[in-house]
């Protein structure tokens, strides 16, 4: 028997309306912003479902598929979500989920429902915030589907045909409305998918982007320990196998994985329910409490250490070096802190507590060998501080002391409200003279630093502290540092960041996020550091001067002014000044994405030629023929071309070596990998914009010169430098290699003035991404860094942060 799912639609969306309209007045109160995060937290909400339904143990695939449109499926094999009519309601099950506020809880019977934090605001929210979501499920044999727009049913729950399998599928498109024009940032949702794999051993995760062909699958049948060998991928490991421990009392299951490393750097990524709880809590101090216990007990008890190891060691000896992974699941998680990323269940200390210390403890008497290499690495870091604590012990005998070093270098303000105050740190005594004329003394301080700061990652705090520069940073926010940093004592409530914009000026800025990241993160967590812009172009016209801040602000200026004497005609049309100065800015934009991808070593005659035949995504090399009528193309146009290969990046696909003559000999591999990297996303998108206009005949006139062209590519740069040097008559323009060029005023008008600078603000992301970056090009071990420089030496110029 047929049931009857219709319902009266006319009240029905009323209804909804008025239970979601709210949704939309406020969306940040339910997803944080509107902004990227916003936006990617509309995807983990819809995952965060189909994750729960693997924790239940229902479901073993989940997929994830970014669509050319701009909206995404998520999709898994599930029992789906149910549609039977919801006996309170009056309504199938499946629309009650999605169109009531926290309708989620009803009937989530699954004990480690995601929820409190940041996630679980239930998918009626997403589906409130998108401009249309099709929900379809498979169950009982049917397939049933129902449709929405901004949150409202345009229908009844349909059946729509015969299936064999169970699961749901979700896809939405986030509306443009509340979100702007925002796209799903690949390689955010790669990332918490992986994350996600490492987290749920059990289930296979699938990521596919349409709009680039970009396939992969995230499943580690290794779990957390897995995940460990992975965060350790750069780092020299002290021991070989990875410590495991599980658990579980009071319905919470406990995981920790563990290895030390020879770095001095502690991480420790902890989740709770699959969410990162950044900024720790009582897991994370449980975990700590239990992990010192384990190695002082086996350092005073085991047999067979030599004498010498017999000593006591503290929580800060046990974390140098150490890289761990806690996984929580427990119901009813209290999440708190700054950013509601903090486990607050007080039960949860001593649980964790217990349970680690007794598996860290068979661990070490299983694995005697892994066990003496820790421990030997634990109180080596234990004799070190000891030695640290002399040294602190005479400075401070002769006066020299953390706590009383006078910050000689920093040029004071007036104020003494810190929350008034602002610090400028300042690469340069050059710079710093500048600075210190240019700003308002009576809030604005400034330190200059000179030369580079220590790099934290390859120190040890005796080390790190005994470096002036970073003696001088300390004294001078007056906050202490590493375990014994206050936020509260900090004497700057804003510290900014001020560098050069050239590749020194980019390693301090790194060097300087990577310092605060790993000894004063609460000043990045409380949205303290910020970095400075200042601008990199400085255009005067007579007595005027203006500021801009890039190459692009540059073009676009110079190509307002070169309207007055220029006219473009495309096929005997002449354009209007509006479409000459779109059609130029896109101009500006390809040449300058193309040159972003020369620079990685693949040349704009290959791009656009791969573009022409149609080769825009990883997918289009699958075909070979198709990729031998590529490879022929390219033959034709005096390439020398290697013969057609498997690919070494995706299974299904073909490539091909090529070697340009014409292009200084340079040779690289025309295949997948290509149409994925976001310079080629960028060259397409201004290709898109451009390719109405291709193969037509160009004639520009500048001035008197008339003079034409086979096509706007043909004539893409002599083009734009013709209108370039148009747009430059009669200015002068000057392009600042560093804040010392800068004098005070022009400093003051374009960086520091409260009222027209803009600042960029720090978040943990940035910041853990330095941190990162720094591993790999600081670290120990040689090679990844040897690799991370060949790949990304071009990119770590630029380094956006
Ligand atoms: C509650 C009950 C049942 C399934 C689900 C929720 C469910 C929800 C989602 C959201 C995404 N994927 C999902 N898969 C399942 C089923 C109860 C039953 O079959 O007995």
């Amino acid at each position: 028997m047929e049931r009857n799912l219709a319902t009266d639609y006319g009240a029905e969306a009323i209804r909804v309306l008025s239970g979601l309209e709210g949704v939309r007045v406020r969306p940040a109160m339910y997803i944080g912003s509107t902004g990227p995060e916003g936006f990617h937290h509309l995807l983990w909400e819809v995952l965060d479902n189909s994750v729960d339904e693997a924790l239940a143990g229902y479901c073993n695939e989940i997929r994830v598929i970014l669509h050319a449109d701009g909206s995404a499926t998520v999709e898994d094999n599930g029992r789906g979500i149910p549609v039977d009519i919801h006996p309170q309601e009056g309504v199938s099950a499946l629309e009650v989920v999605m169109t009531r506020l926290h309708a989620g809880g009803k009937f989530e019977k699954a004990a480690y429902k995601v929820s409190g934090g940041l996630h679980g605001v239930g998918v009626s929210v997403v589906n409130a915030l998108s401009e249309w979501l099709v929900a379809e499920v498979h169950r009982e044999g049917f397939v049933y589907r129902q449709s929405y727009s901004r949150g409202v049913p345009e229908g009844p729950v349909q059946r729509v045909g015969r299936t064999s399998r169970t699961g749901t599928r979700v896809t939405f498109k986030p509306d443009p409305e509340i979100f702007g024009e925002q796209e799903f940032d690949y390689e955010v949702v790669r990332h918490r998918l992986r994350e996600l794999a490492f987290l749920n051993p059990a289930v296979r995760f699938f990521l596919s982007d349409e709009r680039t062909g970009a396939e992969e699958k995230f499943h580690f049948k290794g779990g957390i320990v897995e995940f460990v060998r992975y965060l350790n991928r750069k780092r020299e490991p002290v021991h070989r196998k990875i410590a495991y421990v599980s658990g579980e009392k009071d319905l919470v299951q406990v995981e920790v994985a563990l290895q030390y490393h020879t770095g001095y750097t502690e991480t420790v990524y902890a989740y709770v329910n699959n969410i990162h709880t950044r900024e720790g809590g009582t897991h994370v101090v449980g975990f700590r409490t239990a992990l010192t216990r384990a190695v002082n007990r086996y350092l005073s008890t085991a047999e067979g250490l030599p004498r010498n190891m017999r000593v006591k060691v503290e929580g800060e000896d046990v974390r140098e070096g150490l890289c761990a992974v806690i996984s929580l699941r427990m119901p009813d998680p209290q999440f708190e802190g700054q950013t509601k990323m903090k486990l607050g269940n007080s039960e949860i200390k001593p649980l964790v507590e217990s349970i680690v210390f007794e598996g860290v403890m068979r661990f070490f008497e299983e694995n005697p060998p892994e066990a003496r290499r820790i421990m030997a690495r634990v109180v080596q870091a234990a004799r070190a501080r000891e030695a640290a604590r002399k040294a602190r012990e005479i400075a401070r005998k002769k006066g020299e002391a953390l706590e009383v070093i006078t910050a000689g270098k920093l040029a004071e303000c007036q104020e003494k409200d810190p929350e008034k105050r602002e610090l400028f740190i300042v690469e340069g005594d050059s710079a710093g003279g500048s600075a210190k004329q240019a700003r308002d003394r009576r809030f604005q301080a400034i330190l200059p630093l000179r030369g580079k700061i220590l790099n934290v990652e390859k120190a040890r705090i005796d080390r790190v502290l005994s470096s002036e520069e970073i003696k001088q940073l300390v004294a001078s926010l007056g906050a202490g540092i590493g375990p014994d940093f206050d936020p509260e004592k900090s004497r700057f409530r804003r510290i900014i960041i001020m560098t050069d914009a050239d590749v020194d000026g980019a390693h301090i800025r790194t060097l300087l996020l990577t310092f605060f990241y790993r000894q004063m993160t609460e000043i990045i967590e409380r949205g303290w550091l910020y970095i400075a812009q200042p601008p990199l172009y400085r255009v005067s016209e007579g007595k005027k001067d203006l500021y801009l801040k890039d190459e692009a602000a540059l073009d676009a200026y110079l190509f307002q002014r070169a309207l007055k004497s220029v006219t473009l005609s495309l096929g005997g049309d002449t354009l209007s000044p509006e479409e000459t100065r779109r059609v130029l800015e896109d101009m500006a934009g390809l040449e300058r994405a193309l040159s972003e991808l020369l620079r990685r070593g693949i040349p704009p005659e290959g791009v656009l030629l791969m573009i022409s035949s149609g080769f825009t995504r990883a997918d289009h090399f699958d075909s070979e023929e198709r990729v031998a009528a590529l490879a022929e193309e390219f033959r034709k146009r005096g390439y020398a071309v290697g013969r057609i290969k498997a690919s070494s990046e995706r299974a299904s696909a073909y490539e091909f070596q090529v070697t340009s003559r014409k292009e200084g000999y340079l040779s690289y591999t025309v295949g997948p990998s290509i149409p994925v990297r976001r310079e080629f996303r960028e060259v397409l998108r201004y290709y898109r914009r451009l390719e109405p206009h291709l193969g037509t005949p160009v004639r520009v006139t500048v001035g008197e010169e008339v003079r034409d062209y086979g096509d706007l590519l043909s004539g893409l740069s002599e083009i734009l430098s013709r209108v370039r040097e148009a747009g430059r008559k009669g200015l002068y323009i000057q392009r600042y290699k560093g804040l010392g060029e800068m004098n005070p005023t022009q400093l003051w008008e374009t960086t520091m003035d409260p009222e027209r600078r803009v600042l960029l603000k720090v978040e943990v992301q940035d910041a853990a991404e330095a941190d990162e970056l720094f591993t790999t090009l600081m670290g120990d071990k040689v090679e990844p860094r040897r690799e991370f420089i060949q790949t990304h030496a071009l990119e770590y110029r630029e380094l956006d942060v």
